[in-house]
């Protein structure tokens, strides 16, 4: 091994924080491409199921509670695909994979919102994998990702509550709410289950990434994580988890769970979930009608620039 690598490794070894500066393997760079510009493009079509309601929220209140969460998400897209700009990869590059298909995000947005109980499911399921997920990637190995998370870690917590609440008042509200509230329950625990990603033993990335510290759990460990919380939030609520198979295991101390459709979350992850067509299609739209707003900034920054330069002679 060569003294970079060697050098690399101590850092990894020692829990000390590598560096957009720093000799990284180019294995870990691509890795860390991936992964982060799959969570910010994640974040940035996770605001389209959301944004579906905006208008349509039931008070002023909620309204603008949930205005100001799908703005938390663009600024969450921000910081992740700053991020990624430091090891190396442009905006643009990035959002070139979106549009062609090159980079995924996650499969939970290919699902439709049917309902304004799907906000709370949302939240409180959504939001509240995206945290299990995320709060151990305030400890992950690349410095700037990790910083990222921390700040985007505190707002998905306020929206996880927020969910919560909102399923709170359904179900204890009318009769029709109720069952509104256990609709979208029966309609977000699987998918929400999946977005922790493929079983341990059919995560082609799982192993290096847990050795690079890059991901400091498994996917199976923070989706068994999830359930035994999610299980007795769901009995907070008074409403059913929509798995017959659900048990408390005495001896494991968490609880099993039935069978995941694999090839529902395959199909998802492939292409055709749902809504994957209309997500890609409006996230490019939204790309091509901002295209003149990109453009303004540009001139406005290089013409800043030209004048700053221009006053620096003056004053040589
Ligand atoms: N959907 O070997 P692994 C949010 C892909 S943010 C689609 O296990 P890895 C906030 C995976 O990319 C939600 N694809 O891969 C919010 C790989 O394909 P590739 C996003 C998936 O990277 C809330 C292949 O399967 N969070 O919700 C999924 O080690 C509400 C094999 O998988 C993050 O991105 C999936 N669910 O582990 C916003 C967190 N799972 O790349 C709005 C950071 C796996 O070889 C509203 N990411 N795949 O073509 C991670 O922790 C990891 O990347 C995993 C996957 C755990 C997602």
């Amino acid at each position: 091994m060569d003294t970079l690598a060697k050098h690399f490794e101590e850092k990894i070894n020692n829990e000390v924080t590598i560096e957009a500066k720093d000799w990284l393997p180019d294995n870990y760079r691509k890795t860390l491409i991936r992964q982060i510009s799959q969570h910010a493009h994640s974040e940035i079509v996770g605001m389209l199921p959301e944004g579906n309601w905006i208008t349509r929220a039931p008070s002023l209140r909620r309204k603008a509670v949930l205005l100001a969460k799908v703005q938390d998400e663009a600024g969450h897209g921000l910081y992740l695909y700053s991020a990624a700009e430091t090891l190396g990869i442009s905006r643009d590059e990035m959002m070139d994979q979106l549009h062609t298909g090159k980079a995924k995000y996650s499969s939970i947005f290919n699902y439709p919102t049917i309902s304004w109980a799907d906000m709370g499911a949302i939240g409180w399921l959504v939001d509240g994998a995206a945290i299990m997920n995320q709060v151990p990637l305030c400890r992950t190995s690349y410095g700037p990702y990790a910083r990222a998370m921390v700040r985007v870690c505190k707002e998905e917590s306020f929206h996880q509550r927020q969910g919560f609440e909102i399923m709170l008042t359904l179900s204890n509200g009318s009769e029709v709410q109720r069952k509104m509230a256990q609709d979208a329950l029966n309609r977000w625990w699987w998918p929400s289950i999946m977005m922790f990603g493929p079983p341990d033993d059919n995560s082609p990335h799982t192993a290096q990434s847990v050795r690079w510290r890059i991901k400091r759990f498994t996917n199976d460990e923070l989706r068994q994580k999830f359930v035994d919380i999610g299980v007795e939030q769901a009995k907070i609520l008074g409403l059913e988890v929509p798995d017959k198979d659900l048990k408390w295991n005495e001896e494991r101390g968490h609880y099993d769970f039935g069978v995941i459709n694999w090839d529902e979350f395959w199909n998802v992850v492939k292409g055709n979930g749902p809504c994957n067509k209309q997500r890609v299609e409006t996230r490019k739209k939204a790309w091509d009608e901002g295209k003149w707003v990109r453009d303004a900034a540009t001139a406005y920054a290089e013409k800043r620039k030209a004048r700053a330069a221009e006053s620096t002679m003056k004053a040589a």
